[in-house]
């Protein structure tokens, strides 16, 4: 049974286009191998609950474009007994290997700072093998609720729904040598042959073309502060109003402007659901100040929602009680040095490094070292957090198609 499943590809009418068509023969454009794994395989053809799961998370943490453009701030802002010396543009990689050859008390000073801004990302990903557990476990909690965990990603060119041990293996081991993958650089990845660990945006498309209908993150992206001079908006908004599946997340992070967020979600026909609150949670808090348009209160009430209308929905999960006073530590910094940058007039490019440097100071910087470990567990256990929620879903939903 399970080997049959192996050798099965499902080749679908593809919403992209690849710039390769085969000279003077058949055109290939427009179909797509997705490969899926036996197991997730088996489950989607006995209707049974199926859960999909990103891999930027494992590979890259997020806004790595960011970070990149700080990095200089932070080396000039910091100095240190034993400095790496690195002038004008410092690549992400030279950033690390300085952070590696300073002590260990600077070493958790720059990433607490990094960590609180929410620019989880190279420095800040899990390292290997961290983030292969931690997927792992993820994996894991969706099967102890009895549902199919299906990761997804783009190995060798090949979209892939479900990985086997090994291929999880493989592209936490790649970490960033994977290329972020939005639904934008789909055609690409796949054109080149290319390995791509999928964001929101792009693992909607490749979960839903394969009938997967729930699927578990820790946040999304949204609106960007100043937004609506930057138009840096996500294309997981995008891709919430026209892909329909669920997206269970911790909400958005406040580093994002969460009204516009909400407001553009609204423009692009997406229902937010809050999860057993009335509020929009912001992934470290779970409150945001701002209401959530709908609010759910079991799995059994989305299952009752869903109306075939094309569109995704997000529903947002409050971070634990169990961790919500750490994280409301965090929260607060951040919107008092938000405050003081908006009193003080500091814009533009200057205003990251003012930030950085406020929310060190207001968390009382290198004492609160201890405080990064908490911050990666809590990441990781709002993920865990939301897996269990997502599978619950998906298990009604199995069970009313039934
Ligand atoms: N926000 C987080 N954690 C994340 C991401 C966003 O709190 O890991 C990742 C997700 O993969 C998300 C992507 O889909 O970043 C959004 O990236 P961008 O803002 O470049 O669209
Ligand atoms: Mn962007």
């Amino acid at each position: 049974m399970a080997s049959s499943a192996l050798s099965r590809l499902v080749n679908i009418q593809r919403h992209f286009q690849l710039g390769s068509r085969r000279k003077g023969g058949k055109e290939s454009e427009g179909i797509c191998t997705i490969k899926l794994s036996p197991e997730v395989s088996e489950a989607l053809s006995h209707g049974r609950a199926v859960v999909a799961l990103e891999s930027t998370i494992i590979s890259h943490g997020s806004h790595e474009m960011k970070l990149r453009g700080i990095a200089c701030g932070l080396i000039v802002k910091c100095s240190f007994d034993r400095p790496f010396h690195a002038q004008g543009r410092v690549c992400l990689p030279e950033l690390a290997i300085g952070i590696a050859c300073l002590s260990q008390k600077f070493r958790n000073l720059i990433e607490l700072q990094l960590v609180l801004l929410g620019l989880s990302n190279k420095l800040l990903r899990m390292p290997y093998p961290q983030n292969l557990e931690t997927a792992k476990e993820v994996e894991a909690i969706v099967r102890e609720n009895r549902a199919v965990p299906a990761t997804v990603a783009i190995l060798d060119g090949v979209p892939c729904v479900g990985l086997t041990a090994e291929e999880l293996e493989r592209l936490a081991n790649l970490g960033t040598k994977s290329r972020k993958t939005a639904c934008r650089d789909i055609a690409h990845v796949v054109a080149t042959g290319g390995n791509g660990a999928t964001t929101v945006s792009a693992t909607m498309i490749f979960a839903s073309l394969v009938g997967i209908s729930v699927f578990v993150t820790g946040g999304i992206g949204g609106v960007h502060r100043h937004g609506e001079n930057t138009m840096d908006i996500s294309s997981d908004l995008t891709e919430l109003g026209r892909t329909p599946i669920a997206v269970i997340s911790a909400g958005v992070k406040s580093i994002l402007d969460i009204p516009r967020t909400l407001e553009y979600l609204e423009t692009q026909g997406v229902c937010v659901a809050a999860y057993k609150t009335d509020e929009f949670p912001a992934f470290f808090t779970e409150t945001s100040g701002y209401k959530a348009p709908c609010r759910i209160d079991t799995s059994e009430d989305y299952a009752n929602m869903k109306l075939k209308l094309g569109t995704g929905i997000l529903i947002a999960v409050p971070i634990p009680k169990e961790h919500s006073a750490s994280g409301s530590l965090i929260e607060s910094a951040i919107q008092r040095a938000l405050k003081e940058a908006r009193d003080k007039g500091v814009t533009g490019n200057a205003e990251t490094p003012f930030l950085l440097a406020r929310v060190n100071e207001l968390t009382g910087g290198a004492s609160l070292s201890s405080s990064i470990l908490s911050l990666d567990i809590q990441n990781i256990a709002l993920v865990k957090n939301n897996a269990l929620v997502g599978a619950k879903i998906a298990v009604s939903l199995a069970q009313m198609r039934e």
